[in-house]
């Protein structure tokens, strides 16, 4: 009789553990770099799919402005809402490192995608695609798009951006080499991922620099903002752009002409697989190390890797290029 009270009592608290434990370690959360961006737009709907097929519940969320200081107020709001794991593309590489360390410590996951923190601040980083690779691409294409000649500007998107400063830093090597002898960088501006001062900050390159021949946009918001500034001043094959955009945004620009051909990979498929890391993570089925593996949905079995940067990561893809011959195919779907 007492051991069958026993059983029962012992059965109702495993009940109840299982309980608190659900209803605790249900909301996984995404923060993006700032609202208004629809590359951000679909990194959240690629998270937030992941999550809910999971069984769990989502919150995004996203600044008004892309600064560091607007996401450590987020990720406090988060810790206070014990999330299990909170997403994260961010502002800075180590402005997020103490707030971070306090989530860590509340028994928080942290997974960045798109935009890294140092490695300390986080258990996982889901890599677009090789950085490297990405921005030697960019500086290829404008000595093809210029013929070999010419001043290139950049229009990036925050100064403080961990993923295009590490991007800037590749298309800086790779004019390193002797063939770009007869190019010059001449500038690299700051958009700040907002359309209206990435707008101003075109306008202000093409005034300082008249003889500009591209300019690349390492930021789907700049480039966007770029391309409708060219196209409106009648600039098409006079100033090349090229750079990593959006196919929704970016269409038009690559029809008429003024940006003959540009890179991206998938922003769903991005935040698809950070869902599926966040719960790996805070299920305790991986914990970031090189060599673990997940099965994430849609997107099939994969596996951490060094980041050769102290930390890891997953890597989605390779980049994609855009241009006149596919870009219908894609424009309506991201
Ligand atoms: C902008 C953001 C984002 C970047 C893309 C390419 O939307 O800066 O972080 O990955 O461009």
């Amino acid at each position: 009789m007492f051991k069958r009270m026993a059983m029962v009592a012992a059965i109702a608290l495993l009940g109840l553990a299982a309980m608190t434990q659900a209803g605790e370690a249900k909301k996984f959360a995404f923060i993006f770099k700032s609202t208004g961006n629809p590359f951000g737009e679909k990194v959240m709907e690629g998270y937030k799919t992941a999550i809910e097929e999971q069984g769990y519940e989502c919150i995004l969320r996203a600044p008004d402005l892309p600064t560091a200081e607007a996401q450590i107020m987020i990720i406090e709001e988060l810790i206070a809402q014990r999330v299990a794991a909170i997403g994260l593309s961010a502002n800075d590489p180590d402005a997020l490192q103490p707030v971070l360390r306090k989530a860590k410590r509340a028994g928080i996951k942290i997974v960045t995608a798109d935009s890294a923190t140092n490695a300390e601040s986080r258990d996982l980083h889901i890599n677009q695609a090789d950085p490297e690779l990405i921005g030697r691409v960019e500086i290829q294409a404008a000595y093809d798009m210029a013929g070999g000649k010419g001043d290139i500007a950049i229009l990036s998107a925050t100064s403080q951006a961990t993923n295009q400063n590490i991007w800037i830093e590749w298309m800086k090597k790779e004019l390193e080499d002797p063939k770009y002898a007869n190019m010059k960088l001449v500038k690299v501006a700051y958009g700040d991922d907002l359309r209206d001062k990435s707008t101003s900050e075109t306008e202000a390159l093409l005034k300082t620099f008249p003889e500009l021949k591209v300019i690349i946009g390492p930021t789907t918001v700049g480039l966007a903002a770029a391309g409708k500034v060219l196209s409106d001043k009648g600039l098409a094959g006079k100033v090349f752009l090229t750079g990593l955009g959006l196919p929704s945004e970016m269409a038009e620009y690559i029809q008429n002409g003024v940006c003959p051909w540009m890179y991206l990979w998938n922003p769903i498929d991005l935040g698809y697989l950070a869902g599926y890391a966040a719960v790996g993570l805070a299920d305790g089925a991986i914990t970031g190390a090189v060599g673990d593996t997940i099965s994430a949905g849609k997107l099939g079995r994969k596996e951490v890797v060094d980041d050769n940067n102290g930390g890891t990561e997953i890597m989605l893809g390779a980049p994609f290029r855009f241009d006149k011959d596919n870009i219908d195919e894609w424009k309506n779907v991201y």
